[in-house]
């Protein structure tokens, strides 16, 4: 979808609070978010109901949450303008995934590569839950729910869009037009950030600390993951001859400096490892600087932040209560 035609949309996107935020959920989303809630109607979801698919800690849950919603709005997603809302606060996400869950096509589920990778990461069959395996379901319930027609998101997820419209088309055509088919949106300067550790895989917030940097990292913990990247074996600062691990360090680089390839590489052209690694831990220092001011400030106080999500939450309910009151109908339930 042509980046211009980025308005007067209806836009809905989420992140799960499985962890500490890291550079790639801001650099992967929030950044484009932050760019998208001015001229579109944009709904922004904590996805809690995600987060339990795989093993969790029911105790730290809460926190994580809070943690999200502090971090979306410490980066600038303004709450009266979009709405910010905890999944697991409008039970009709839940509701409708079973509903759209009579009509999802097993054959294409059983193919999502999402699922592949992360029950792999788990220990045996039997640790593999069966809501891990409807997560896409459960995810065409929350973007139908609102009328999206614009998902921002990342190439990883580009499956479950396609999943999502194949639901829709076939609720339509069995139940009467009642949903819209959302489009996916994958911003041309959004970066793909890859793992400190092992270039090959993505950033993940679930993953070893020392892979990620989290949004709320002190700076000598920044310093201290950077020095630790993985590098190649010769030091050339190129974004095209680069091995993987120095390029993912130079996209990380160009991000947050807003210098343009060229300048960086020019930058860079005699430098050791070292020099690079230091010029970019400050750069990332400096440029979290202030959104960990305010997330400090909000994350400090509750309340407010609470009352956010409650009238998010609110604003939510009763968008999604009208859709699904009309599924209901149309599916003969009521
Ligand atoms: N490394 C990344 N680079 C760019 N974008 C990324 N996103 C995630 N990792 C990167 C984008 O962040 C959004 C939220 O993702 P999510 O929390 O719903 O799940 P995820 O993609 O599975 O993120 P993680 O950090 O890898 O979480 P875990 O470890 O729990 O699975 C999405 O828009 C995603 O594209």
């Amino acid at each position: 979808m042509p980046q211009e035609t980025l308005t007067n949309k209806t836009i809905f996107s989420g992140i799960q609070p499985s962890g500490i935020l890291h550079i790639g959920n801001y650099l992967g989303a929030i950044r484009q978010w932050i760019k998208l809630q001015q001229d579109n109607t944009t709904i922004f979801c904590i996805v809690d109901e995600h987060a339990i698919t795989v093993p969790y800690d029911p105790k730290t849950l809460p926190d994580r949450v809070l943690d999200v919603a502090a971090a979306y709005i410490a980066a600038g997603i303004d709450p009266e303008k979009s709405i910010v809302f905890v999944q697991s606060n409008v039970a009709a996400h839940t509701e409708l995934a079973w509903l759209l869950s009579t009509i999802a096509p097993y054959g294409q589920m059983s193919r999502m590569t999402q699922f592949k990778d992360k029950s792999k990461k788990l220990s045996s069959k039997d640790a593999i839950s069966l809501a891990l395996f409807s997560y896409p379901v459960l995810m065409a319930a929350d973007i139908l729910l609102y009328g999206t027609q614009v998902v921002p998101v990342g190439e990883d997820q580009k499956q479950h869009i396609e999943l999502t419209r194949d639901i829709a088309e076939k609720f339509n055509s069995q139940f009467g037009e009642t949903f819209i088919l959302p489009e996916p949106y994958i911003p041309t300067d959004s970066a793909r950030i890859m793992s400190l550790t092992d270039p090959a895989k993505k950033m993940s917030k679930s993953d070893a600390e020392k892979s990620y940097i989290a949004l709320t990292d002190a700076p000598d913990v920044i310093r201290k993951k950077i020095a630790g990247a993985v590098t190649d074996t010769e030091a050339i600062f190129s974004f095209k001859k680069s091995g993987p691990a120095v390029k993912n360090l130079l996209a990380i680089y160009k991000a947050f400096s807003d210098k343009t390839e060229e300048e960086i590489e020019k930058q860079f052209d005699d430098a050791t490892y070292k020099d690079f690694k230091s010029a970019l831990a400050e750069t990332v220092i400096t440029t979290l600087e202030p959104f960990q001011k305010k997330y400090n400030e909000i994350r400090s106080e509750d309340t407010e932040l609470r009352l956010i999500l409650g009238k998010g939450g609110h604003r939510a309910q009763g968008i999604a209560n009208a859709k699904l009151h009309e599924v209901k109908i149309k599916m003969g339930l009521v």
